[in-house]
């Protein structure tokens, strides 16, 4: 069973995450773990405070290190007693290596994962000590870690044996093969005067899964040029890429 910590002074948005969904039954199954560590648990004060004003002045305020370390700390115990051998402690910020589909299949392999959610302006540098990795779920800022920690456990946890059924299958989307995905339809045949595509009702496997693979082609050359440029076509490929784009120009 995957170990998840969350570090935040939020717990109760990651409920969202446990309800919903594939990713909730999983953890009715328990196929993963997750319990939420309030800081403020772990604040030296009576007032509970967790933040502060910054050093050297400006807008906003900062976490402190000494909740955040803590709570962390205890986390990383709660791991062990639960068998997990090495816990991977995860700062969730706009500053991380960016998340792909590469990193979510590194991090599905490991024991545990304890993810720390910041909010305010950022957390005291000092933190540091106690984080393996810095993670961002893209270029834009969140107020807050929590929903970078929720996508990141929405997308390892979909990954574990026994989340998906095989109908459905985690082998089949889009960025496993580097590709952005095909288009799909289902009924009706033909919807405000447009129809499935021909090949889709052929009941021609080998017919259905060449077209499929065009038109993944296809699209991700015109919206994500950047990833093809990152893979290698096969001679097959190269062959049906060029069929789309003569197909396109209506030859
Ligand atoms: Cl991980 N945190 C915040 N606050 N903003 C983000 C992010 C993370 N990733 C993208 N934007």
């Amino acid at each position: 069973m995957l170990q998840f910590d969350v570090v935040t002074i939020f717990p109760a948005m990651f409920d969202a995450v446990a309800e919903a969904g594939v990713i909730g039954r999983a953890r009715d199954k328990g196929i993963y773990q997750l319990i939420a560590w309030n800081p403020r648990d772990f604040a030296q004060n009576a007032y509970r405070t967790v933040d502060d004003r910054p050093y050297g002045g400006g807008p906003g305020m900062v976490m402190m290190a000494e909740p955040l370390s803590r709570a962390v700390v205890a986390a990383k115990q709660r791991q062990q007693s639960a068998g997990v051998r090495k816990s991977r402690v995860i700062h969730l910020t706009p500053q991380g290596r960016l998340l792909n589909h590469q990193v979510v299949m590194e991090l599905a392999v490991q024991q545990g994962l304890v993810l720390v959610a910041g909010r305010y302006e950022g957390v005291d540098e000092r933190v540091t000590r106690e984080i393996d990795d810095e993670i961002s779920i893209g270029d834009y800022v969140l107020s807050g870690g929590e929903l970078a920690a929720m996508v990141l456990i929405d997308c390892i946890v979909r990954q574990l044996p026994g989340v998906l059924g095989d109908a459905d299958s985690a082998v089949q989307d889009s960025f496993v093969n580097g590709l952005l995905d095909c288009p799909h339809y289902t009924r009706p045949e033909t919807y405000d005067g447009q129809k499935v595509p021909q090949v889709l009702l052929s009941g021609n496997h080998a017919d259905i899964g060449r077209w499929r693979l065009k038109q993944a082609l296809g699209r991700t050359w015109q919206r994500r040029p950047d990833l093809l440029e990152k893979r290698v076509l096969s001679a097959d490929e190269r062959k049906l890429l060029e069929e789309f784009k003569q197909e396109l120009s209506g030859v």
